[in-house]
C-alpha cells in the first residue's frame, strides 16, 4: 500500500468522521505553490490551506522568526504577563487596516472566535442585540458564527439551535440578481428597516468579497451604501476580512477598493504564514467601549504565532505581495475567461488579485455542482490541489500563494483548462 493509503487507513480508524478533507494524500513537505506527499508525488497549490499561506509554506523569516520564539518562550498568557509581539501585532494591524482614524486591536486563535468577539464589542457598544448578515455568507462553525453562516450542508445540519438575534438581508450577487450596487443596498436595507428596524441593530456584518459562499463580488457601491447606513442608525459596520485579507485581493484589505472604512475589521488566515491567530481591529471608542477583563482567551495572541505574523506582515512588505496578487490576476484572469465561451460551462470569472473564481452553470442557465465537482476532481488526479466554492457549490476558486511562481501558476492553469474542455 502507498503511505498515503496506512495513512488513511489509520485516519479512518483514528480521526472522527465528521472531519473531512478534500484529497486522500498525506502531506510530507509543502513550500511556495507546491506541496509534496508522503509518495514523493507533487501537487501545485491553488488552495494555499484556505488563503492562509499568503506567504507560501515555511517561508523562511516565519520559520527564523518562529524557532527564536519557541525558544524564549512558548506561552505566558498574554492576560497572565503580557509580551512586546502581541502589542506589536496590534500596532500592524491598527495601521495596516483600513481607516486613518484611532484604532485598538485584540487577539484571537481563529477566525469564527475573531467574528464572535466582534460581535461582542458592537454590542457592548451599541447596547443593541441584532447582528445583520447575508445570504451567502460563511462567518465560522462555532455556534454564534454557525447562526451568521447561510449555508445548511455541511456547515449547520442538525447543529443547532443556533444563537438568536441574528438577521439574514439579501446579498448583491451581478450574476444573478443584476441589480446595481445601489438597488441592490436598498432591497437590503429595506429588510433590515422593516424586519429587524434600525434601532435595534448593534453590527452589519459582511465579508467585501464573499468566501466559501462562492467568491460573489458585491455590485459597485453595495458596500459603500450599506456602510453608510450602518454609520446613520448607529450601528456598527463590521468587514469580515479572514479571507480577503492581507494582499489577498491585491490590497492589504479589500473594503477600501469599494471605499469603505469598516468600524470593525475581522482578520485570521493570512496574518501569521500558517500559524493560528485572528485578530479584531477598530475604532478605538467601539474597541474600548468594553471593560477590562471583557474581551480574551488562555492562547489568543500566543507568542509563537505573534511572532510568525510579524514575520510573514513583514515579508508581505519586503516581497511586495499585493503586487503579486494583481501580478496572478493579470496571468490568470485571462486564461479563465478564455474558459468563459457561450458554449461551454463557466458563465462568470470574478474575483479580484489571487482571490479569483469561475461560476459553473448548465445549459439553462442553473447552478451546476455535477459538473463543477467533476471539474475539481480532474484536476485533483492531475495533481492540482483546487477547491470549490458556494451556496450551490457551483464555483471553483483560485487561492494560489501569493509568493507561487509564474511556472507553477501557469502549469495549474493549464491542468484546470483541460478539466474545463474536458467537463
Ligand atoms: N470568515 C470569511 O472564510 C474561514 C473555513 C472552511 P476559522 N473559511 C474557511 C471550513 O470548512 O471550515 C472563515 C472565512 C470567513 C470566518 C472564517 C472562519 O475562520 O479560522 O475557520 O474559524
Amino acid at each position: 500500500m502507498s503511505a498515503s493509503g496506512d495513512l488513511h487507513a489509520r485516519r479512518t480508524a483514528a480521526v472522527a468522521r465528521g472531519v473531512g478533507s478534500m484529497i486522500s494524500s498525506y502531506v510530507d513537505s509543502a513550500g511556495g505553490g507546491t506541496m509534496t506527499d508522503v509518495d514523493g508525488r507533487e501537487w501545485i497549490d491553488f488552495a494555499a490551506g484556505i488563503a492562509v499561506t499568503n506567504v507560501g509554506n515555511a517561508a523562511p523569516r516565519v520559520v527564523e522568526a518562529v524557532r527564536a520564539q519557541v525558544e524564549r518562550f512558548t506561552h505566558t498568557c498574554f492576560m497572565i504577563a503580557p509580551y512586546e509581539g502581541y502589542v506589536a501585532v496590534c500596532e500592524r494591524l491598527n495601521a495596516l487596516t483600513p481607516g486613518s482614524f484611532d484604532k485598538r486591536s485584540a487577539l484571537f486563535n481563529s477566525g469564527a472566535e475573531a467574528v464572535e468577539n466582534a460581535v461582542k464589542v458592537a454590542r457592548h457598544h451599541t447596547g443593541r442585540p441584532a447582528v445583520v448578515v447575508f445570504d451567502h455568507a460563511y462567518h465560522g462553525r462555532t455556534n454564534l458564527t454557525l447562526a451568521l453562516t447561510a449555508k445548511n450542508m455541511p456547515y449547520k445540519h442538525r447543529f443547532g439551535p443556533f444563537a438568536p438575534e441574528v438577521y439574514r438581508a439579501p446579498m448583491s450577487y451581478p450574476l444573478h440578481d443584476g441589480l446595481s450596487g445601489a438597488d441592490a443596498a436598498a432591497r437590503a436595507i429595506d429588510v433590515i428597516d422593516k424586519q429587524v428596524g434600525a434601532a435595534n441593530v448593534a453590527a452589519v456584518l459582511i465579508e467585501p468579497i464573499q468566501g466559501e459562499g462562492g467568491f460573489v463580488v458585491p455590485a459597485p457601491g453595495f458596500l459603500a451604501a450599506l456602510a453608510d447606513w450602518a454609520r446613520g442608525a448607529g450601528a456598527v459596520f463590521v468587514a469580515d476580512e479572514i479571507q480577503t485579507g492581507f494582499c489577498r485581493t491585491g490590497d492589504w484589505f479589500a473594503s477600501p477598493h469599494d471605499g469603505v472604512e469598516p468600524d470593525l475589521v475581522c482578520t485570521a488566515k493570512g496574518i501569521a504564514g500558517g500559524l493560528p491567530l485572528a485578530g479584531v481591529t477598530g475604532r478605538a471608542e467601539i474597541m474600548d467601549a468594553v471593560h477590562v477583563g471583557g474581551l480574551g482567551g488562555t492562547y489568543g495572541g500566543n507568542p509563537v504565532a505573534c511572532a510568525a505574523a510579524l514575520a510573514a506582515i513583514e515579508t508581505m512588505h519586503e516581497l511586495d505581495l499585493c503586487a503579486a496578487a494583481r501580478r496572478i490576476e493579470d496571468i490568470a484572469k485571462p486564461r479563465l475567461a478564455g474558459l468563459a465561451g457561450a458554449e461551454g460551462p463557466v458563465a462568470e470569472v470574478r474575483g479580484r488579485g489571487a482571490m479569483l473564481a469561475i461560476e459553473i452553470l448548465d445549459a439553462a442557465g442553473r447552478p451546476d455542482p455535477a459538473t463543477t465537482a467533476a471539474i475539481a476532481k480532474t484536476c485533483h488526479a492531475a495533481g492540482l490541489l483546487l477547491l470549490t466554492c458556494g451556496t450551490y457549490g457551483n464555483v471553483i476558486r483560485l487561492l494560489p500563494p501569493l509568493v507561487i511562481d509564474e511556472d507553477t501558476l501557469g502549469r495549474g492553469l493549464d491542468i484546470l483548462a483541460a478539466a474545463v474542455a474536458e467537463a
